[in-house]
Order: structure tokens, then sequence, then C-alpha cells
């Protein structure tokens, strides 16, 4: 029997104004997860209120006071690791070393948070004048809006929302409607953590939810990760109010450049890691693998054999590489992406689309399966195919010759700057990649995606405008103050500027 949960506004559980609920299902089974009411317009503004009158206060707490309470969320999170890690899994269908990985990520992003609260804050400023001191303070900014996806239900909603607690602002979150189990749990650490009333509160639902909560006035910061039409359709709404800002993370059409002096073993393994893992539903995930006519054949017989047999299945069980899809109408798109390659007349090389009875384990016919779908394209042609985000196990071998700028100017030939890695034994080839590449997360000898929470996260062009994670979520949620105190009597500027006052007399 599954239950029905509530959503928590203003310190409270509670149904909200609707009677509509929906359900959370597991894409692996299309089993029943749990029923949650729907949040609506009436309900995104109870809890923005309740997050605007519990600002002030929430404020003029210490970063350090703050802090604690995310000490108890951490603690939390470690001690339920394994449930709560089969929880995303059964959720959003990760394998079961994914779904642990998602909750070890959340814990690390509260732990940089919180133990930052300690850490020396701002910056002291040289002045040309020695009578002034000036220093940098910063402000929370106040009602935050924090729109997670569910691909990493756990670990992402952390990213936005440690930090956004600890420097004094208030959040009401919404989590992907794919996901709202794992938002349950996460509401329910933070009342365990008794944060005060107002100070977090989550709404669950829909994009209607989230589209109230953007526009709502009283949110001054809005966070987002998710798809490019969403993000960017966030971005332009927010901008059109200056009181207002948006840090939006997006997606990819990320590659893997393998050179002609690559280590194919690595190259062969950064490169399913890249492409296949979460079923390819990272926002970092790899769609491109940019490979040197040199070792082109031999990478693709290898890279082949592994794709043909990749072990689909029962997310929970430890064996399995790749889980299901998130849901029917994401397996709709991955298959028409399927098709509409073989409409561009690419040389298809593996086409696991169908995957064959005998792979779909027993209870899960109902799963939304696919396998790898892997082809080879010229990389001068102009494909939609291999310039648009798929968001799933689907892959383009683009052969090159030349030279690293040969690789780098194909890499760069997207709209999307997310993340990319390249394979080789060469340092100037490295160098080169690495100052030349329009991305934000860059890889050597590496597969493109499993980002440590202490760097910064995010893209450019398509991919994001801000970095709604680790350190640079401070830049988002927060304003700064350039503070200068004078400890004369006298007034001396800067500049050489004069300071007498003249008077006609
Ligand atoms: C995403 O791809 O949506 O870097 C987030 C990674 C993870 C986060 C990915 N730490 O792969």
């Amino acid at each position: 029997m599954s239950r029905t949960y509530k959503q928590y506004i203003n310190g409270s559980w509670t149904a909200g104004e609707s009677t509509e609920t929906f359900e959370s299902e597991n894409p692996a089974t299309h089993e029943t997860l749990g029923t949650f009411h729907r949040g609506t317009e009436a309900d995104v503004e109870a809890a923005v209120a309740a997050a605007d009158e519990a600002f002030e206060e929430w404020r003029s707490y210490s970063r350090i006071d703050r802090a604690e309470y995310l000490w108890d969320v951490y603690h939390e999170l470690r001690d339920r690791h394994e449930e709560l890690g089969e929880i995303v899994t059964r959720e959003c269908g990760k394998e079961i070393s994914e779904g642990k990985a998602d909750v070890t990520e959340a814990w690390h992003m509260v732990e940089w948070a919180a133990g930052d609260a300690r850490h020396p804050n701002g910056d002291v400023v040289p002045s040309e004048v020695a009578a002034k001191d000036a220093y940098m303070r910063r402000k929370p900014r106040g009602v935050t809006a924090c729109i997670t996806p569910w691909n990493f239900p756990v670990a992402i909603p952390f990213w936005h929302m440690a930090v956004t607690l600890v420097e004094g602002n208030t959040v009401v979150w919404k989590p992907a409607e794919q996901t709202p189990w794992c938002g349950q749990i996460i509401a329910e650490m933070m009342v365990d953590a008794g944060i005060p009333d107002g100070v977090f509160n989550l709404v669950q639902g829909y994009g209607d939810a989230g589209a109230a909560l953007v526009d709502d006035d009283r949110v001054r910061t809005v966070l987002f990760t998710g798809s490019a039409e969403v993000g960017h359709e966030i971005q332009q709404q927010v901008s059109a109010d200056p009181h207002k800002r948006a840090a939006c993370e997006m997606g990819g059409k990320n590659a893997v450049v393998i050179t002609e002096n690559a280590d194919l073993d690595i190259a062969v393994h950064a490169a399913v890691m890249s492409s296949f893992k979460t079923t390819g539903q990272r926002c970092v995930s790899s769609e491109r693998l940019i490979v040197h006519t040199n070792v082109y054949d031999e990478f693709k017989s290898r890279f082949v054999e592994l794709a043909e047999s990749v072990a689909v299945g029962d997310p929970l069980d430890e064996e399995t590489f790749m889980g299901p899809l998130i849901e029917p109408e994401h397996l709709d798109k991955v298959t028409s992406y399927n098709e509409l390659a073989r409409d561009e007349d690419v040389n298809v090389l593996v086409d696991r689309t169908e995957l064959d009875a005998s792979e779909i384990p027993d209870g899960h016919e109902d799963g939304n399966w696919v396998g790898p779908f892997v082809y080879e394209a010229d990389p001068d042609d102009d494909l939609r195919c291999t310039s648009e985000e798929v968001f799933g196990p689907h892959v383009a071998l683009l052969e090159y010759d030349g030279d690293i700028e040969r690789a780098v100017e194909i890499q760069n030939d997207t709209e999307y700057g997310l993340a990319g890695s390249i394979i080789s034994e060469d340092y100037r080839e490295l160098n080169y990649y690495r100052d030349h590449t329009e991305l934000g997360l860059a890889y050597a000898n590496l597969p493109c995606i499993g980002a440590e929470v202490q760097l910064p996260f995010g893209g450019v062009k398509k991919s994001g405008n801000g970095y709604p994670s680790a350190r640079e979520v401070i830049e988002a949620v927060t304003d700064r103050t350039a503070w200068t105190m004078n400890n004369s009597k006298e007034i001396e500027m800067a500049q050489g500027l004069s300071a007498d006052i003249t008077t006609s007399e």
C-alpha cells in the first residue's frame, strides 16, 4: 500500500489547496511508490509568504548557528545512506551504486556549505588612503526558489539549498514531479533538524507550480537545474525584473575527444562511462565521441563490443550497468532520436533500442527499457542527431583527421558548453584542449562525468548562465557590499581627488 504524502509549508505538513494528487512510479516496474498532493498557485503563494516572513529572523542568526541545522541533516544523510540510496534507485532508476553516490554527493555538499560557515568570509581590500579600511561583506538576498531535476534527486537539491540556507536566505523548493518521494525524505530531514518555520518550504508538483514560484515578486533568486528549454524561459522572465536573479544549469551535447596519442584502454573505458552511466541521463553525459582517424578502427571495434554487451537491467542488482529511462515519455523521446538518426542517414553500429525479452528481468516487463544506440556520422554534416541533446544512451562516433585544433573545432561546434574530456598522452594536446574548449567542466584522461562538489560546476553558452552549485552558488544567493571606513577625522580621497571645499567667499 503506498502512502499519500503532504507538502511542507510554514512549519506544517499540509495537503494544500487542491484535492488533486499525483503518483511517483518506479521506472523499472511502474509500481506506485507514493501518492503526493499536487501543489497549486495558492500553495506556492503560502510558501513564499512564509519564507518571506521568516527571512528577517533567519538572516539575524550567525552563519555558524544556521549551519548547525545543516550538520544535523548531514548526519541523517549519512545514517540513512543505504535506505535513501535504495529509494533514489527505486524512484529514478539509476543503478544502485549511483543511487548511493547521489546521497554521498548530497552530504558532501552539506559538509562543504556547513563547514564553510566557520571559514573566513569576504575579502580585506587595500586602500590608497592609509586611514581607510576596506572590506567586502555579503548579504543574503531573501526568498530563494529552488527548482531541481529528477536525475540527482538528493544531491542537486543540496547543491541549491545548503549554501543558500547557510548564507541566510529562506527557501521554497519544488522537486521534480518524477522524484517527489526523495523530496519528502529531504523535507523530513529538515524537520528533524528543527529548521525554523518558514525557512524551508516544500511544494510538490509540476511546471505550473514552478512557474508560479518564478513569477512571485517576493522571490529574489531562482536556482534552476534542468532542461535548456525551461531554463531559458526562466532566464528571460527573470531578466525583466531588476530585483531578481536566476542561476541556471542546463544540458549539454558533450563530447569525448580521443586523439592519435590516446591510451585506448583509458579511451574506451572513459567513453563507455561518459555515454552510458545513468543511462545517458546526466547533463554531463557524452553523446559525441570525436576520434582521430589513426586510432578510429581499433577504438570503434572495442567501443562497439562493449556497447553491445553492457548490462541493462534491474537497477537494484549490483551487476547492472544501466537502469531504465525515467519515464515512458522519455523513452519515446530517446526512441524517436534513434529513428531520427536513421532518417538522417548515419551509419548505425549498435541498436539496442528494443531490448531482447531475455534481457529484461522477471517482473520488470513494464519498465522504460532502452539499450545503447551507437552510430557514425560525418562531423561536417549538419545533423539534428549530433547537435540536439537526447539525454539518453545515444552516441555518435565522429572521425577526424588532423591535429588537436581540428578536434577542438568539432568539440566546440555546438550551442552547448557544459562538460567534455580529452584522452591523450601528449601534454601539448591536453593543454591546447584545456585552453580552447568552450566548456565549464573539462577533464583529461577521465570520463566527462563525476565532478566533485568543491569544484565550480556549470557551463557556458546554452548550458548555463550561472552556477547553482558549490562555491559559485554563493554569488547567486548573496549581494556584496564593498564597505569602506575612515579611521581619520579628515576626509581624504583616493585617485588624488581634491577633498577641499572651495566657496565663492
Ligand atoms: C548532472 O549531470 O545532471 O558531475 C549532474 C557529475 C555529477 C553531477 C551531474 N557530480 O557527473
